[in-house]
């Protein structure tokens, strides 16, 4: 089939292309490279040695004969340009990942904050309008969030799937409704996901298109088989304090020997999902997607949960390096449970990479290898979600 990847320069969706096109899909990414225009801003770069994506594409071309397309459009402001791609293209299935998607980036400054919700809301309500106006029936697959439900949820219930059912109370008797299940972001960044999740409702029932949004935990690992082909077709890998994420930025910090940067209490716990699941859940949702007149089709894409703090002890114990506990520079919970449904995924087939399995790999083919390409002063999250909350270099040791 034909895949539009939105977003497919980026950490998950490099990857996911190219698993798609080495499925023998027809492949086309559409992209403003704006997330190598933030490296530039933030003056950081990715761990490893991304290459440009001119030279990505031909590199996959000379190894594998596979051919991907690519479009440099901005989702948020080219609607012209879109729509007509959309009309000359026509997809079969749209893997929409272009979007700001770093929480601390997007609680930087105001400018950073208005970027992400303009850049974020415009882009997804931008695709939606041109899927319409055009008169397709793509699949569409989202890369939601799993910090849409937030993290107040405790207890022994699990976070259902995108939905809730619940009762209303009425002079009748109680009425039985299924919701969304109640957003409760965490930051500006994870705000526009759960706004993003009424425009998809809005446009599934009014006019029918077939959606998916994924709801996906914390990504770590970097490579998976086609990426790992070839050193130019590497992966990204961000260490840096707003776009790192943390398992990630641990091995990186593991490797060059800092301390590790568990923000307040480490507390915590968050869901997590190896880069080699999420390139295999896209495959799967586009495989199983909605019929027209569904209601948007949603799936948990996690494969297991974790403490901070215990990854933290997890790397120390494997490494060596301590473990600092700063101040945090968000405001969230300082403890949490996390117990999350992931039964339809499962279902359908996903095998799981495990934090057992992946995790020495990880430490070994990219934190060591390419630890010498870190700047350690890019390593504290400076972001802080209200003023006051800023870490002094000075809690950090080492
Ligand atoms: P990324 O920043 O590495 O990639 C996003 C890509 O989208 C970049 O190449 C960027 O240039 C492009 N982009 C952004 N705005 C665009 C626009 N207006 N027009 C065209 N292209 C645009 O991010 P990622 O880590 O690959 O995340 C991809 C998606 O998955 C995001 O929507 C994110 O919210 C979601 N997600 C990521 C994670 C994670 O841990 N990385 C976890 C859960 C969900
Ligand atoms: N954390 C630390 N130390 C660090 C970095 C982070 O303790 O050095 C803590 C944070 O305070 C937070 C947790 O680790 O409690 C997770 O932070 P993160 O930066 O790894 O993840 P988050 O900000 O939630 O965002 C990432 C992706 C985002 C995606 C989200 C999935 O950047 O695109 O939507 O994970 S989820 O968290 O499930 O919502």
């Amino acid at each position: 089939m034909k895949v539009l990847v939105l977003g497919g320069d980026g950490f998950c969706g490099w990857p996911t292309s190219l698993h798609l096109s080495q499925l023998a899909h027809d492949v086309v990414i559409v992209d403003n490279l704006s997330r190598r225009a933030i490296d530039l801003e933030l003056e950081v770069e990715s761990l490893t040695p991304i290459r440009p994506l001119g030279e990505r594409l031909r590199v996959w071309r000379e190894l594998t004969g596979h051919e991907i397309g690519f479009v440099h459009l901005d989702l948020a402001v080219e609607y012209d340009r879109l729509e007509s791609l959309l009309r000359e293209e026509r997809p079969d299935a749209i893997v929409h990942f272009g979007e700001q998607r770093a929480a601390p980036y997007s609680m930087r400054n105001n400018a950073a904050k208005r970027y992400t919700v303009d850049n974020n809301v415009r882009a997804t309500h931008n695709v939606l309008v041109a899927v319409v106006a055009s008169g397709l029936d793509a699949a569409i697959v989202h890369l939601g969030t799993m910090g849409v439900y937030g993290y107040g949820w405790s207890g022994s219930a699990p976070i259902p799937e995108g939905y809730l059912t619940v009762k209303v109370p009425t002079p009748d008797g109680d009425l039985e409704r299924e919701i969304l299940h109640p957003a409760n972001p965490g930051s500006v960044y994870h705000m526009t996901k759960t706004l993003d999740q009424l425009l998809f409702a809005f446009y599934a029932a009014n006019d029918q298109l077939r959606i998916t949004d994924l709801h996906q935990g914390i990504v770590w690992g970097t490579q998976t088989a086609q990426t790992a082909l070839d050193e130019r077709l590497i992966n990204r890998f961000d260490y840096d304090g707003d776009y790192g994420t943390v398992l990630n930025r641990f091995l990186m910090q593991a490797a060059i020997g800092h301390p590790l940067t568990v923000h307040g209490t480490g507390g915590q716990t968050r869901a997590f999902i190896h880069i080699r699941d999420t390139v295999r859940c896209v495959q799967i949702a586009l495989e199983n997607p909605p019929s027209r007149g569904d209601k948007v089709k949603v799936f948990n894409q996690v494969t297991e949960t974790h403490r901070v703090r215990e990854l933290a002890e997890l790397i120390s114990r494997l490494t060596g390096v301590e473990v600092a506990l700063l101040p945090n520079p968000r405001r969230e919970a300082v403890e949490n449970e996390l117990n999350v449904s992931r039964d339809q995924f499962t279902a359908l087939g996903l095998n799981p990479t495990r934090l057992s399995e992946g995790l020495l790999e990880e430490a070994r083919d990219i934190a060591a290898r390419y630890k010498d390409r870190a700047d350690t002063t890019k390593i504290i999250a400076r972001s802080v979600w209200r003023s006051g909350m800023e870490t002094s270099p000075d809690l950090v040791k080492g």
